[in-house]
């Protein structure tokens, strides 16, 4: 009806026949079709009909087959979400305490946020990731607008580098998370990758890192994840960081920090963020996203942010205008909720410390699973170097199995876990380990299925 009125209008009706004139002369029967489902026609077919099924998620698209699985004793390894021992979701107890404190506080309303967000949880997440003690922070030269958790946080990131910097290059690890690639090109920056893991020694590519950042453009973008890296579980040491700092300060390319497991790894919020800080100290230009999902358990209150390092004040605060030009036309405003309870969480001595705990504890099961599933796999004999599983830090195990060997896990052993043999450990329990290194030793050694459930 409305296109309709619209091409009442004299000049819509010129542009629609001159659409429909180029699309004739194409010899496109697609475009032709197009023509004949134009809402002017009176035939029945959807305008989508010519959409084409997308396939699912890598990541995300596990859990949709997991949860069309039946099995009693279906795993689902796939996503980084943590569990308990019971299996369960964890709600954090600081988290409950810091809602309810929120409930309690009638004073409270539900006006929109600035569209920077809510200014407290700002600075206590530049505190958090850069240290209290940053001179950074106290120079005012670092900018921080909260986001919509991590991913939200390296879009506006990404949109901001691409509409105001001068190099649209950035170079990602390969491998690492299966989402980067698609926000920073669909940000409008050019993607290009730097060798990161050798699966021959399933460590680091140090070498190779050295060289594709050496040779990269000056003034390029380099993402770089805090810790934990996603998916091989192989950070650099402290000393190759330094050296990594050194390559890229020379040649002028720009730090992007993806921080997504700060606290996860160690289980120390201070050691997980010492590459961050390492490029901070030296005066330089930084980029931050930061995501609560894991480390606070908020996944689904989707709360990150995004802080710009800049050399000075004025800098910082020019660049903060122009962060607010890139986020008001993509969601106006971020949501209240989540950074309350951050906030509430991070001023709050007590809660600070309770946080810390708790944790702590989640850092902690995940190593006790690694050993777990180490040992079980050496009490089977099953044939490999398995060392890398302790080896290996933060939530997941890059296990080395291939498609055809998680394809068959998925198939007789109903363990979800994608294809490139990524396993979360955080999705694993005591009770649950004897099941996955069955699974992984009738993998390896080809062997039909013996045992059922456990
Ligand atoms: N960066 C990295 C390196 C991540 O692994 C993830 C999440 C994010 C950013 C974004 O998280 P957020 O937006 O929820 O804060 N990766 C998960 C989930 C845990 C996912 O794929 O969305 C993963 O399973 O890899």
């Amino acid at each position: 009806m409305h296109i309709q009125q619209q091409s009442a209008s004299p000049s819509a009706d010129r542009r629609l026949s001159v659409l429909a004139r180029h699309l004739e002369t194409s010899s496109s029967v697609a475009a032709k079709q197009w023509i004949m489902a134009a809402p002017t026609s009176s035939g029945t077919q959807s305008v989508f009909a010519h959409i084409v099924r997308a396939p699912e998620d890598p990541i995300l698209g596990v859990t949709v087959a997991y949860n069309k699985d039946t099995s009693p004793v279906k795993l689902n390894l796939g996503v980084g979400a943590y569990r308990t021992e019971e299996g369960k979701p964890l709600v954090l107890n600081v988290v409950r305490k810091a809602e309810q404190q929120l409930v309690n506080d009638r004073s409270r309303v539900k006006e929109y946020l600035s569209i920077t967000g809510l200014a407290d949880f700002n600075k206590l997440s530049a505190k958090l990731i850069l240290g209290a003690d940053s001179p950074a922070i106290q120079e005012n030269r670092v900018t921080t607008v909260q986001c919509l958790s991590g991913t939200g946080s390296l879009r506006v990131g990404a949109e901001f580098l691409a509409r105001h910097y001068h190099q649209r290059t950035i170079y990602i690890p390969q491998p690492t998370w299966g989402n980067h690639p698609k926000i920073f090109t669909l940000a409008g920056l050019s993607v290009k990758s730097y060798r990161y893991y050798d699966p021959a020694t399933r460590g680091l590519h140090f070498q190779g890192l050295l060289e594709d950042l050496g040779s990269a453009p000056s003034g390029a973008i380099v993402l770089l994840h805090a810790c934990a890296h996603n998916p091989t579980g192989v950070d650099p040491t402290l000393d190759q960081w330094e050296q990594i700092r050194r390559l890229m300060r020379s040649k002028g390319l720009l730090p992007f920090f993806d921080s997504a497991y700060q606290g996860f790894a160690s289980g120390s919020l201070d050691t997980d963020a010492q590459s961050v800080r390492m490029f901070v100290a030296d005066g330089g230009e930084v980029l931050v996203a930061q995501s609560y999902a894991k480390n606070m358990g908020l996944y689904g209150e989707r709360v990150g942010a995004l802080s710009i390092v800049c050399r000075n004040a004025d800098v910082a605060s020019r660049v903060e205008s122009q962060l607010k030009l890139v986020i008001r036309p993509m969601y106006s405003n971020p949501p209240i909720h989540g950074a309350s309870i951050v906030a509430t969480i991070l001023k709050d001595r007590n809660l600070y410390h309770e946080w810390t705990l708790e944790l702590k504890a989640m850092a902690d099961r995940i190593i006790r699973m690694r050993q777990q599933l180490f040992d079980a796999l050496r009490a089977r004999g099953t044939p490999g170097d398995w060392s890398h599983i302790i080896k290996q830090i933060g939530m997941f195990t890059f296990t080395g199995l291939n498609k055809e060997q998680v394809a068959f896990m998925t198939k007789e052993y109903h363990i979800y876990m994608t294809s490139d043999g990524r396993i979360s450990m955080a999705g694993l329990s005591s009770r649950t380990v004897p099941h996955l290194a069955d699974a992984i030793h009738a993998a390896v050694t080809g062997a039909r299925r013996g045992v059922t459930g456990y």
